[in-house]
Parts: structure tokens; sequence; C-alpha cells
């Protein structure tokens, strides 16, 4: 878990309350890296911040499950299972999945509740040609089924909370895009939170306490 400020009550997370956002879009679309630097940037920001990654997911919590449609559901309704509990113990929850059918993100919204929806707009053809684990490869070719925008569908996301094209900017302005939008909403400050100042007592810096006690 990302965390770089504790649980006091200047904690963001605990004024403002705990939420998910959720990263969907195909396979190579950039659910992961976008991911990682949300959850560095929140951490930043004091928030307790967990990351649950489709492909992380699909080893433990939905070990054994497939691609066929109910698998995907299944998959799907046990990570929003465990980031509505995340949320409810106030850790902003990044979830990095496909989510390929209009239904199921319906489903997994209500579940959490406090949900962000995130799309991340990228070609198939530029998902095809980055291809980084050589998945898209194998489905062309046959040797794997039911493969997100090969022979399964992938609904583009009617209302998205936020659309980031992943294929025309850097992953950081992709980032910087909902960071503004998570401002917008009143999920974060706008700004990084300044630290808080002490109240009624000095802060004395570490070099001079070793001084002072030696
Ligand atoms: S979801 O459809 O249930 O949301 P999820 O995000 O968990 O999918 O898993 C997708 C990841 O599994 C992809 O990034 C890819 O690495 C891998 N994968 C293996 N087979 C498939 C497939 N048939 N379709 C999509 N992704 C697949």
């Amino acid at each position: 878990m990302h965390n770089s400020s504790g649980d006091g009550p200047e904690s963001p997370a605990a004024v403002n309350g705990a939420f998910c956002v959720w990263l969907m879009g195909l396979s190579a679309s950039g659910k992961t890296t976008l991911a990682q630097l949300l959850a560095q940037a929140l951490a930043r920001r004091g928030f307790k911040v967990e990351v649950l990654d489709g492909d992380i997911m699909r080893t433990t919590l939905s070990k054994g499950l497939g691609f066929t449609s109910g698998d995907r559901v299944t998959n799907l309704r046990r990570i929003a299972a465990m980031a509505q509990n995340l949320v409810h113990q106030q850790v902003v929850t990044i979830v990095a999945a496909i989510c390929p059918y209009h239904e199921i993100r319906e489903e997994v919204r209500a579940t959490i509740g406090k949900y962000i929806e995130v799309y991340l707009n990228c070609p198939l053809e530029v998902c095809i040609s980055r291809d980084p684990k050589g998945l898209y490869r194998q489905a062309l070719a046959g040797e794997i089924q039911h493969f997100t925008g090969i022979d399964d569908v992938f609904d583009t996301p009617v209302r998205p909370d936020i659309e980031v094209t992943t294929h025309g900017e850097a992953p950081e302005a992709s980032l910087a895009r909902i960071l503004r939008k998570l401002a917008d909403l009143r999920h974060i400050a706008a700004e990084p939170a300044a630290p808080p100042e002490p109240i009624g007592e000095t802060t004395v810096p570490p070099q001079l306490t070793r001084r002072l006690a030696r």
C-alpha cells in the first residue's frame, strides 16, 4: 500500500472520504502505468492508496478464472467487493482492469458507491502495435480465444467521469488531466495540501535535537 502521511485527522482521505478510481480500457492501453503514477501522486498528497490490478488479481483473488463473459463478470464483482471494502476503510483504491461490458460497469459503480470511471481511450491498432505481452499476436493467430478487441467485445464507455487519450499524450499528461478532474469533482484538493502547522508547540529540527541531547 502507498501511504505517505498516516491516518490522523489531517489526512485528506479522512476529511473528504476515500474513493475508487477505476481505470478501464483495452489491454495495453496504459492502465497499469497510469495506476502506478496516480497511486504515487495521491500518496504524495497524504492519501492511503491501494492498487488493484487485473493482471495481479487474476493470480490471487481471481486465480483460475478465464475470459468468458461469465468469468470476467465474476472477476470484476470480486474486485468491486474488495474495492468497496477498502474505500469503506478510507483507502483510496485504484483499479486497473479492462471491465469491458456496460452492465458490469453499472454494477461495480453501484457496489462501490464513490466511484470515478476513467476511460483510457487508445485505438486498437495502437494497442496491437504495443503488444507488450505478445497476447495480441497470439489472439490474432487464433492461439488464444475471447481476447478483448479481437474476438471479444469492448463496449465503448458512454459516460465516463474522465476520458484520457493514452496514445496522443505522455502518461504524465494523462495523470495531470485525471488529477485536475479529481480536484474539479472535489475528491482531492486543487493543490497538494501543505503540511499541518504544529499547534501550541515549537518544532525542533532533528539536527538541533541531536545537538541539544549531547
Ligand atoms: S477483465 O475483462 O476481467 O476486466 P482483466 O483486466 O482482469 O480483464 O485482465 C486483463 C489482462 O489479462 C490483460 O491485460 C491481459 O494481460 C490478460 N489476458 C489474458 N487473456 C486475455 C483475454 N482473452 N482478454 C483480455 N485480456 C487477457
